[in-house]
């Protein structure tokens, strides 16, 4: 099933899936709205189309990819790991020699090579063209999420800018504080791209804004590529088509051609004020601190614009669904690098950057340290405040059975590792903003070779005894699943009884 190619598509496929509820009631953006998401993210209910926001003139869609379901939907794929297979398919094409042939063989690859955008001549975004004092912010349902929060925030943008050196592009998800109807914060955080042009530009840097996009290219926003590659590509990609782009009426830049709305502007260097605070997703509010200033020059959208949005706090809300996507897209990129991990699971609780769990497949001593250093060096993840590594055998997304193995396995004098290193923006902890301690736990099983006395072996009953208790389960007559079956289903099942639970 090809996935939706715009906002309305994927509006009327929710809607025949039963996951949708329309909302004709008037109900304020001011905070009511999050109260309701809230409460239906967490009872695992449908995406909401609020009709009526109060002092808007468009429709607000939220909740999109709050379920595992949804995400699969949106994705065109029955599970999420679907998605990653395709993109390890073309990771780990083997040409028989050396690098420059494995190059050549990935440019061969028609999946790849429709995956760049493709620029077209008219695009529905600009069905509606605002400029000067037409532009009006307060047109959009534009959401105060939390109580403390000072001013309405856009939570699900797609925001466009190009590197001033190469002209390569970079799109990101940062959220926007609404300071006036022209203008906005832009709150790219210290390692994001979208701020590392921002640095580069000498002056002004054009920014263009897109809102309302099928779920796949708004999935892309967020998705932590390295900076020269385009996420629109790995949306094309993903997609199986290409995004298709149009120039912008009043910035030099492309934007994609089926955006409900396009904010267009710019972001002159060294004009800042204070953004925040925020009510995010590190459940806490991030206080207030110094961001750039985006001037807008034009607002396109189509007639009857929708515009989307989403809600993060306290976890778990909506955007566990986005990070669980990217947890499982970049997990063959992951072992591409480091080829001796089986899997990883980053806990919706620790927000993402505080703690990751992987398992590898121990081959020498030192070999979790090993990883774990890896880890503290791989792109986003180097930002990991912890590291948990746990052996082949064990299921990195069955919190109990890794708690097990910490509790069991670690000698604490022996198997912490206490680091220091850069740490996520947001997180409050450490003494510092953006530089701290780190804290690496080995639970693998470890062994003379490490300094260890005899490692015991762990109890594991025989595979044909499990096999001959599966055959005649049911002739027993307990009326219970056997919970060897459980086991056996692997991680996929195991994660959705654990986000479910
Ligand atoms: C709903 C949502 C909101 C986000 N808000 C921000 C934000 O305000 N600032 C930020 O720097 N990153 C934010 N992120 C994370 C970035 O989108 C993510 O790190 C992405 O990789 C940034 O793109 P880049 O790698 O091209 O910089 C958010 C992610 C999601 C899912
Ligand atoms: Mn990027």
């Amino acid at each position: 099933m090809a996935p939706p190619s715009d906002l309305r598509e994927w509006i009327r496929l929710l809607e025949r899936e039963g996951e949708l509820v329309r909302i004709a009631a008037e109900v304020d953006p001011d905070l009511e709205i999050t109260e309701i998401v809230d409460r239906t993210v967490k009872a695992g209910g449908p995406a909401l189309l609020f009709e009526n926001p109060k002092g808007a003139r468009h429709p607000l869609l939220i909740n999109q990819f709050g379920t595992e379901r949804r995400m699969c939907l949106g994705f065109g794929v029955e599970r999420l790991d679907d998605v990653a297979a395709k993109l390890e398919g073309v990771l780990e094409m083997q040409p028989p020699a050396g690098l420059v042939d494995k190059v050549r063989g990935l440019k061969k690859l028609k999946s790849i090579a429709d995956s760049r955008p493709k620029t077209v001549s008219r695009g529905a975004c600009q069905e509606l063209v605002l400029t000067g004092d037409e532009i009006d912010l307060d047109r959009l349902p534009i959401q105060r999420c939390w109580p403390g929060d000072p001013a309405p925030f856009i939570t699900l943008p797609a925001v466009i800018t190009k590197d001033p050196q190469t002209g390569g592009r970079n799109v990101g998800m940062y959220r926007m504080q609404k300071l006036d109807a022209r203008s906005t914060f832009m709150h790219w955080q210290l390692h994001k791209d979208g701020r590392a042009d921002y640095l580069a530009s000498e002056d002004r840097i054009p920014v263009a804004v897109a809102l309302g996009l099928d779920p796949i290219t708004a999935y892309s926003a967020s998705a932590p590529l390295p900076k020269h590659i385009d996420e629109f590509m790995l949306a094309g990609f993903l997609r199986g088509e290409p995004v298709e782009l149009v120039r912008g009426k009043t910035v030099e830049l492309e934007v994609p051609a089926s955006a409900e709305i396009v904010l267009e502007g710019f972001i002159e260097k060294g004009e800042t004020g204070i953004e925040g605070p925020f009510g995010d997703h590190t459940g806490f509010y991030t206080p207030p601190e110094e961001f750039p200033i985006f001037r807008l020059t034009a607002v396109t959208m189509r007639r009857d614009a929708i515009y989307a949005s989403i809600v993060v706090g306290k976890p778990p809300q909506e955007d566990q669904w986005l990070a669980k996507a990217t947890e499982r897209i970049f997990l063959p990129a992951v072992k591409l690098t480091v080829p001796e991990i089986v899997d990883y699971d980053l806990p919706v609780a620790g927000t993402f950057h505080n703690c990751v769990i992987v398992s590898i497949r121990k081959a020498f001593p030192g070999h979790g340290r090993k990883v774990m250093h890896a880890i503290w060096g791989l792109g986003m993840l180097s930002l990991s405040k912890s590291v948990v590594i746990v052996d082949a055998h064990v299921n990195v997304h069955d919190y109990e059975e890794v708690f097990f193995h910490v509790c069991a396995n670690v000698d604490p004098k022996r198997d912490l590792v206490l680091t220091e290193g850069p740490l996520d923006h947001l997180d409050h902890a450490p003494t510092l903003q953006f530089f701290g301690g780190k804290l690496g736990i080995d639970a693998t099983a470890k062994g003379p070779a490490e300094g260890t006395r005899e490692w015991p072996e762990e109890i594991e009953m025989s595979a044909e005894v499990k096999a001959l208790v599966d055959r005649r389960w049911a002739e027993y007559g307990i009326p219970v699943h056997s919970p060897a079956g459980v086991v056996q289903n692997g991680a996929g099942k195991r994660l959705r009884q654990l986000v479910r639970r």
